[in-house]
């Protein structure tokens, strides 16, 4: 018998999943109220895009605890995380996973300090959009990197999603940091799906080349012309989907610039290097996302 699952931060990503996982497990998605009012609405989560229908799920408006042995997976906004966290804590017992997805740096340290216990940091390309309360577009079946456990890997597998257990996450954080620093910031500014960033190949570049030079700074090797053609490679993958910035600026809310663009800066400063082109997005998205809210 599987684990049951539950997902804290009912946002695209997080009510994809939860949809998903629900063919194979039981899932508890705790949900903002229209949200939750909507998906009972209907029977479950409508799902748009690829895999389209209504998904049975299970969701809470109200703060209530994992069930004993659950997946617990934290899909919260990067910039939500540590409160988040705080909440969900006197909840966990040893017998609780606790998996983090979120884009950027620093996440599972984050997490680890806050809860004070291990996490599995898994990096995802799964690609959606939250369309309306109850219905989320689900714009890209990407795949998903996990450490070693076996038990999320077969959860993922079960519910019919491309999963992969990878030894070194580290270079998969690093490549997603390399692809969110450019589809992300430039979307967000242009206005503009993921796909038609493939116009920008020099301007992609740029940004790719100071990525691999604070990666290299932290030990990690990447190759520019390699990295480039995974970005390319995601804005073919995700090319329908609005990215998560674009998404945030639209909605009026916070971004993750600062652990994406911002971090690109703030490592390649304490290496004594410069990464103009992030810091000149860094600053265009901060001044959008203050002038839309
Ligand atoms: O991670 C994403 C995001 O939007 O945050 C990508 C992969 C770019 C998909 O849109």
């Amino acid at each position: 018998m599987s684990r049951p699952v539950y997902i804290l931060g009912a946002g695209a990503l997080g009510s994809l999943l939860g949809a998903l996982l629900s063919s194979c497990t039981r899932v508890q998605l705790q949900a903002r109220s229209a949200h939750a009012r909507a998906i009972r609405r209907q029977g479950g989560l409508r799902l748009s895009a690829t895999r389209p229908g209504v998904y049975p799920l299970e969701v809470d408006d109200q703060p209530r605890p994992p069930a004993p042995g659950a997946v617990v997976l934290v899909t919260v906004k990067a910039f939500d995380l540590e409160e988040a966290l705080r909440e969900l804590a006197p909840w966990l017992d040893p017998s609780h996973l606790v998996v983090v997805l979120q884009n950027g740096l620093g996440i599972r340290h984050l997490a680890a300090r806050v809860l004070g216990r291990p996490v599995i940091r898994a990096v995802t390309f799964m690609a959606a959009a939250y369309e309306a309360p109850g219905h989320v577009a689900f714009n890209a079946m990407g795949k998903t990197y996990l450490p070693a456990n076996g038990e999320v890997l077969d959860l993922w597998r079960q519910s019919g999603m491309p999963a992969e257990q990878v030894d070194d996450i580290e270079t998969y954080i690093w490549r997603k940091l390399a692809i969110n620093a450019v589809i992300n910031p430039l979307s967000a500014l242009l206005g503009v799906c993921n796909g038609e960033l493939l116009q920008l190949r020099p301007v992609a570049r740029g940004l790719v080349e100071e990525v691999v030079q604070v990666a290299r700074q932290e030990g990690q090797i990447l190759d520019v012309e390699e990295t480039l053609a995974k970005v390319e490679a995601s804005m073919q993958q995700t090319s329908r989907n609005t990215s998560s910035m674009l998404q945030d600026v639209q909605a009026g809310r916070q971004t993750e610039i600062e652990w994406i663009s911002g971090a690109v800066v703030r490592l390649a400063a304490a290496h004594g290097l410069q990464a103009p082109r992030n810091q000149m997005l860094r600053e265009l998205v901060r001044f959008t996302a203050e002038a839309a809210s």
